[in-house]
């Protein structure tokens, strides 16, 4: 069905509805947004989840009592209606102290200060529920390579979550980690720019099994990488703790557009990957709606993120189910892929035993153009 339901897990992040559409070349185009609003019409729009920045629930520098109420205002909206909290994350990147990053910062006080808010931010979180802890890095970045060690903020960004992965499993809070790449955007070029470099540097911490990803489209395309090898990669080491979907038109500025709405094709090879590859996690949007549009218009776009989903994922099982698509998969070997190189009781000394016949191998058709032509139609309802 094409009704969102929460059984569907899809989730939106209170920065994404609630975005006024400020961008640097002009002021907010719409109001504020109240989180109570904004998680009540989620609700009603069929969505399972919200997620947060404390400074999107909580504003930076408010007082005890201020932040009480805000919390406890939230909590009733959640409780009314249902929906959950399966991630948090913290703000590290709005307020001038971060402008040379939080856990990268050259300045000490600055990196200590950031520690200290993202632990205030994991309660909050983990009394509201939240599974997942989400690290997006925009200001830990340089624009120029004299400003910081490559390697010694490396350091510090491992110090940093080692020091974090021990709070939490102090507090017992059973919370993963997901770390967010993204290549550029604010800082001229962001460390851990890729799901790739991140996969890497997880390896490396103290904890690596409290530590996986949250990839998004957008970010992979900008970096002019394939999101789905991507995911399939961070799937592939048991990585993919959580998921940011939106569209990108190639390698640009971050356009955070409807999920569906930059690359169709590749947004439903993903929703195949995930609705086959045994993700089970929420379908986060991280989107901003376009800046042209009303409180209506805001509304529309959270509803099109989930039917774009759903429709592509009625396309991916169509696609699967078709038996014209599953006869060119056998064509195509992708079937054979599975097999292994060598059987289980082969060595390397069994491959001269071979009567391969190179010269057919050599010019062997795969017959992928049919194949993704077939993907072609079921994208555009013609199969
Ligand atoms: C910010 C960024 C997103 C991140 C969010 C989490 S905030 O809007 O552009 O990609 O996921 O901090
Ligand atoms: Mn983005
Ligand atoms: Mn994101």
């Amino acid at each position: 069905t094409l009704t969102p339901v929460p059984d569907d897990r899809f989730t939106f992040g209170l920065w994404t509805v609630g975005w006024q559409a400020r961008d640097p070349f002009g002021d907010a185009t719409r109001a504020p947004l109240d989180p109570v609003e904004a998680v009540h019409r989620l609700a009603e729009l069929g969505a399972y989840g919200v997620t947060f920045h404390d400074d999107d629930l909580i504003p930076f520098g408010a007082d005890d009592r201020d932040r009480a109420k805000r919390i406890a205002a939230f909590r009733a909206a959640l409780d009314a209606t249902g929906l959950a909290v399966p991630m948090a994350t913290t703000n590290l990147f709005t307020h001038p102290v971060f402008k040379d990053g939080a856990f990268t910062a050259n300045d000490r006080g600055v990196r200590r200060f950031a520690l200290r808010k993202v632990m205030r931010n994991i309660d909050l979180a983990a009394e509201l529920g939240a599974g997942t802890y989400v690290f997006w890095g925009g200001r830990e970045g340089a624009e120029s390579d004299a400003a910081k060690d490559g390697r010694v903020a490396l350091d510090r960004f491992k110090e940093a979550l080692d020091t974090l992965c021990e709070y939490v499993r102090d507090q017992d809070y059973g919370m993963r980690f997901a770390l967010e790449p993204k290549p550029n955007e604010p800082r001229g070029d962001i460390f851990l720019p890729t799901i790739g470099h991140a996969l890497g540097f997880i390896e490396r911490l103290e904890h690596p099994e409290m530590v996986g990803l949250n990839p998004e489209v957008g970010h992979e395309q900008m970096a002019g990488l394939n999101m789905v090898h991507g995911v399939a990669q961070a799937l592939w080491a048991g990585k993919l703790f959580h998921i940011d979907l939106n569209g990108q038109h190639g390698p640009k500025y971050d356009q955070d557009l409807v999920f569906g709405h930059g690359d169709l094709k590749s947004a439903f090879f993903l929703v195949d990957l995930l609705e086959h590859g045994g993700y089970d996690g929420p379908r986060h949007f991280d989107y901003k709606p376009l800046r042209t549009e009303s409180a209506d218009g805001v509304w529309a776009s959270a509803a099109a993120n989930m039917r774009t989903y759903l429709l592509l994922r009625e396309r991916a099982h169509a696609f699967r189910a078709d038996p014209a698509v599953r006869e060119a998969m056998t064509a195509a070997g992708v079937d054979e892929l599975m097999v292994p190189t060598l059987a289980s009781d082969e060595s390397y000394a069994d491959l001269a035993k071979d009567d391969f016949d190179l010269a057919a191998a050599a010019e062997r058709g795969y017959g992928y153009e049919r194949l993704d032509q077939l993907a072609v139609e079921h994208i555009l309802g013609a199969r």
